[in-house]
């Protein structure tokens, strides 16, 4: 509750200082279906693998935590689940979904209340994702053509990540920061170990 606060105070703070807004894209692929957060928000959703959901969003502070869910249709080994995804930031860095993402395995999206896509949500005890085929190589490649009529500007060069081997769980959560604080601030320690926390923690 009290580092709810300190990031509240912390937001409103550079709400109000902050002058420099950046824009970004989420895109997100799934096999079957996804679901997609920014800063705890839902924002996506698709269950057509081939065809990529496409959110552009601002990030007011710099930078924002973006969580995705994806559910495998096919029960443990009957079929294989993966998950696609980056963000394109207004500088154009370009943040592929890979083994640097944040993933973990769930109860499927209705059932969890664990509060995962929010932003302060601590999520020090999951996983890096399991890096799986690059995008256009493996099991997925020959929906490559397909999907590249959205992945294109830029190109994807994301892997298909999943939690742990993709022919047992069927429910998996990823999470990342992307983006930096944008304003120069001089925070006191307590802000500056949460940031430290959050940041490091994605
Ligand atoms: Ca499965």
């Amino acid at each position: 509750m009290k580092k709810f606060f300190v990031l509240t105070i912390m937001a409103l703070v550079l709400s109000l200082v902050a002058s420099n807004i950046r824009a970004a894209t989420l895109r997100i692929n799934g096999d079957n279906s996804w679901v997609g957060f920014i800063n705890g928000e839902q924002v996506a959703e698709g269950d057509n693998w081939q065809e990529a959901s496409v959110t552009e969003f601002d990030m007011p502070d710099g930078y924002a935590v973006i969580g995705v869910y994806v559910h495998d249709a096919e029960p443990g080994d009957t079929g294989r689940g993966g998950a696609l995804f980056d963000v394109i930031l207004d500088d154009d860095t370009y943040i592929p979904s890979d083994e640097t993402w944040k993933a973990n395995a769930g109860p499927p999206l209705a059932e969890r209340t664990d509060g995962w896509e929010q932003p302060d949500f601590d999520d020090s005890g999951w996983d890096s994702a399991t890096q799986l085929d690059r995008f256009g190589e493996g099991i997925w490649g020959f929906g490559a053509d397909t999907m590249r009529q959205i992945l294109k500007d830029p190109d994807s060069t994301a892997y298909w990540v999943w939690a742990g081997p993709n022919d047992v769980e069927d429910d998996v959560y990823f999470r990342k920061t992307v983006g930096t604080l944008t304003t120069p601030v001089e925070p006191s320690g307590k802000v500056t170990t949460t940031w430290g926390a959050l940041k490091n923690g994605q």
